[in-house]
């Protein structure tokens, strides 16, 4: 039995043109949900991993499949749809799951065989089973799996190409953030896998650079903090020699044995959802308000930095509270915190998130038209009216924030700064330009837009 799982392509995430910014190399990621699917898979059926990213195959010249599996974040979903008709017409029976097919299971039903919701860990053995039988039902529910039950991903596939492997190693996330999937997705509650899991899963990949893709690693409970600290105990003992990066909150800078322990384990970047720099916008985020309000986020940055681990720091666009010069005020704050790196996104409603219920009873969702517009839902296009921006003002705010962030004094400065320390100069260095170079290409990818959606939108 040959099974494909493929990774869509979304041609307007910036991070996937390999060919264009040699850097982004470091920025194309492995599907792990997909490895995770293949870590299930029993032996009879022959797996291949297609991951888009890396290049669109020809799937007519490749041998026909039993059973196409394929994933979606909601900006690939478009794509994921192209890909299923396209092997349906083989008549090839088409199964999707992630993120998309479960907060809009119904779309999905329309366009493919049949539709896994929710982590698969609990239902994939029965999909491949009845679709050897011929017998796939239209829906699974996979819910939320039993963490102890989430089986090594396959490493071994996919093994060239990418600068790093990816490992998991909790899910779920109690913030309940308003525009966040994750509640919704994984649950509010934290999940932890066992320890000796996780090590010797980490063992299992190939890549000497590792994402975690956790939520957040480090957890805000003192119980959460504990287990992060045995589970880079266990690392350290491994003597892995691996360097990795994650997701953490800002509470990880309050504790020094946790910060040194990460450090010694491999941790070498932290990426920190600071969201706004104004209280009237935290506000609107939900619980991670408490956590953020009144904090010296500079020293906060510097006691991390001092472990040598690097900050990417993140921000919002386009929240209610948001008035003109927001870009140049989060380029300015990000700086005064010391960030080696500042993401920012657009605001954005992602279905199943208690942002796009606002959105969509205030009429404010602009590019609406589904699944086609699915393909602007990256979080670097502006797809709903924002309070007081319009479209226009919301792009500059935007591009004022990347030019005043990556501009070549500031970014000298950083490197500079991190090479006085001897702090990884050279990848805050190959970081930066990378971010700079996306940054540019987004400046291109808004005047098509706004040539190709900018009627759409009240200005
Ligand atoms: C790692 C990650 C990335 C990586 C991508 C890695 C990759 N897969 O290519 C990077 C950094 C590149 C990335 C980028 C983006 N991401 Co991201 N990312 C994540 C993160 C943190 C972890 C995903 C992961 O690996 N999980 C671990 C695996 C094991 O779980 P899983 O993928 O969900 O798979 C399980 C199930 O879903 C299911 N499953 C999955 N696929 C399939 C397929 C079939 C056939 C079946 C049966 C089952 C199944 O089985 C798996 C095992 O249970 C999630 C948050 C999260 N908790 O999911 C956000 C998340 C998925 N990202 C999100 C977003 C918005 C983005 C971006 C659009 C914006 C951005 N800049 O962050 C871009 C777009 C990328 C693109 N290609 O279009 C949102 C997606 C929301 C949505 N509705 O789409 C999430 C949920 C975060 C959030 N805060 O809401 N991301
Ligand atoms: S803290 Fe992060 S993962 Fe948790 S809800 Fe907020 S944005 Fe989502």
């Amino acid at each position: 039995m040959r099974l494909y799982l493929i990774n869509p392509s979304n041609p307007l995430v910036s991070m996937v043109r390999v060919k264009e910014n040699r850097w982004n190399r470091y920025r194309v990621w492995k599907p792990l949900g997909l490895m995770v699917l293949a870590g299930l898979t029993p032996p009879e059926w022959e797996v291949t991993i297609l991951d888009e990213n890396r290049g669109v195959p020809d799937y007519s010249a490749m041998p026909r499949p039993d059973l196409l599996g394929i994933t979606a974040f909601t900006s690939q979903a478009n794509r994921a749809y192209e890909v299923a008709s396209q092997f349906r017409r083989l008549g090839v029976p088409v199964v999707m799951g992630g993120i998309h097919a479960t907060v809009c299971e119904d779309e999905a039903l329309e366009r493919v065989d049949s539709v896994v919701t929710g982590e698969a860990e609990a239902v994939w053995a029965q999909v491949l089973q009845d679709a050897r039988h011929g017998c796939l039902k239209r829906r699974y529910c996979g819910g939320f799996a039993d963490i102890d039950k989430v089986p090594p991903a396959r490493h071994d596939l996919l093994p060239t190409g990418y600068a790093c492997g990816a490992i998991q190693t909790t899910r779920g996330c109690p913030l309940n953030c308003s525009f966040c999937s994750v509640a919704t997705f994984n649950g509010l509650q934290y999940r932890q896998r066992p320890i000796p899991d996780v090590v010797q899963e980490f063992q299992l990949i190939r890549e000497k650079q590792v994402l975690v893709v956790d939520d957040n690693l480090v957890g805000t409970r003192p119980e959460d903090l504990a287990r992060a600290k045995d589970l880079f105990r266990a690392l350290i003992h491994a003597d892995l020699r691996k360097k990795w990066i994650a997701q953490a909150t800002i509470n990880f800078a309050d504790d020094e044995e946790l910060m040194d322990l990460a450090a010694k384990a491999g941790c070498r970047g932290v990426f920190i959802g600071f969201e706004s720099p104004t209280v009237d916008a935290l506000r609107e985020l939900g619980s991670k308000y408490h956590l953020l309000k009144g904090r010296d986020f500079r020293a906060s940055v510097r006691r991390i930095q001092r472990h040598s681990i690097l900050v990417v720091g993140s921000f919002i666009i386009g929240l209610d509270a948001d008035e003109a010069l927001i870009g140049r005020h989060i380029a300015d704050v990000a700086r005064r915190y010391g960030v080696d790196y500042l993401n920012v996104l657009f605001l954005t409603p992602l279905p199943g998130t208690r942002l796009w219920d606002k959105m969509k009873s205030e009429g404010r969702i602009v590019l609406d038209g589904f699944p086609e517009d699915w393909k602007y839902y990256t979080l670097t296009f502006p797809v709903a009216q924002y309070m007081h921006l319009s479209l226009n003002e919301v792009i500059e705010e935007m591009i004022s924030c990347e030019r005043g962030f990556y501009s070549v004094p500031h970014l000298m400065r950083r490197v500079w700064g991190n090479l006085w320390r001897w702090r990884n100069p050279l990848i805050t260095l190959v970081g930066n330009l990378s971010y700079r170079s996306n940054s540019r290409l987004a400046g291109k990818a808004y005047v098509d837009f706004k040539c190709e959606q900018g009627q759409r939108y009240i200005n």
